[in-house]
């Protein structure tokens, strides 16, 4: 589905609310019906959901936010002149809020002719897109999807550079991370470029202390998961019966955030006739978070054969951001 509105907004939707929640059932059928339980993170991210992160990216405990925007502040126009991109894709672009300081380097470039912003969340995707044709009168041609199903749907065409920031690609499991990568770069032509935002291996204190944050945003924004299934799927969750979990596993390198039940207790999900027993203690998984190290970053990209050409951190090396191309 494709609607255009008056301004040079463009917007393609796969996920339309009637797939959502197919898929979302799916996922929470499997998910729940498993031993141990678990639930993907894209579902996270209703509106309610969005709000919860953007909160998350203010708090004092996040670094990632920060230290990412340190880095494309010092290097947008590095990025900029060496990429010349002429399209600006962004994967899992959220509010798209640091996305302006790329975008600001290639107007000033003279390069930049459309921004596409693809995200699961459509109310968040259509927001970002309207502000950012407001502001830089440039074409944007936004796309409502799942990067893990409909990578295929970008627009081609041109140079592309293709961001995928925050971190977000460590919220995917390793074999998701690989099949996802290999499809993005089997997609990417000689003249594109991939900007990888990856948060860095650190101490436990401050990972753990990122992903459970005296305000209880992240707890929240945790049990929000519960909330979306309630909303589509008639569910009978009461999100307060489980408590937030984030613990960092040093050996898999990533911080694994869980709902923990309090007690026994069962919960009736009408819109797929399931019944989900929960005992007491017992934990769904609902993301990991995985950090790196260059070589990592490096060993990965080089699997599907793209050559990390820049590598940068900002200053206290919290958080990596590389630009890689086709080999
Ligand atoms: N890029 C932004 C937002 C990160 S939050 C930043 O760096 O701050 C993660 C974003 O990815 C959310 O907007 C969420 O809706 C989106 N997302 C998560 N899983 C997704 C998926 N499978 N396909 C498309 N978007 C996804
Ligand atoms: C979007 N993603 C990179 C965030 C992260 O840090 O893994 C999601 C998040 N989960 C808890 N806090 C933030």
């Amino acid at each position: 589905m494709v609607t255009t509105d008056a301004s040079q907004v463009r917007v393609d939707v796969h996920l339309t609310p009637d797939t959502l929640a197919a898929a979302l059932a799916a996922d929470v059928r499997a998910g729940l019906g498993a031993a141990p339980k678990e639930l993907p993170p894209k579902w996270f991210y209703d509106d309610r959901g969005s709000e919860l992160f953007d909160a998350i990216t203010r708090l004092p405990e996040y670094y990632p936010t920060r230290a990412e925007r340190a880095v494309l502040m010092a290097r947008a126009g590095t990025i900029a002149a060496e990429t010349r991109a002429d399209t600006l894709v962004e994967l899992g672009s959220g509010t798209s809020e640091k996305t302006r300081l790329l975008l600001d380097a290639l107007t000033e470039a003279g390069s930049l002719r459309r921004f596409s912003p693809f995200d699961v969340s459509e109310a968040t995707l259509r927001g970002a897109a309207a502000a950012i044709s407001d502001e830089y009168g440039v074409t944007v041609h936004a796309v409502v999807g799942d990067f893990e199903r409909h990578l295929d749907r970008l627009p081609t065409g041109g140079r592309r550079l293709v961001a995928f920031l925050g971190g977000t690609i460590g919220n995917l499991a390793p074999p998701a991370r690989a099949a996802f990568l290999a499809e993005l770069a089997e997609g990417l032509g000689p003249d594109d470029a991939f900007l990888l935002g990856t948060d860095l291996v650190k101490d436990r204190d401050r990972l753990e202390a990122a992903y459970d944050d005296d305000a209880g945003v992240t707890a929240a924004f945790n049990r929000n998961v519960l909330h979306v299934i309630n909303d589509a799927l008639a569910a009978d969750f009461v999100p307060e019966r489980f408590d937030h979990v984030a613990r960092w596993d040093p050996d898999a390198a990533w911080i694994e955030m869980r709902l923990r039940s309090r007690e026994a207790h069962r919960v009736q999900i009408d819109g797929i006739g399931m019944t989900v027993g929960f005992g007491a203690g017992e934990e769904v998984r609902t993301e990991i978070s995985a950090k790196f190290t260059r070589p990592r970053v490096e060993q990965e990209l080089g699997a599907v054969g793209l050559t990390v050409r820049e590598w940068w951190t900002d200053p206290a090396g919290d958080f990596g951001v590389s630009l890689a191309t086709p080999s």
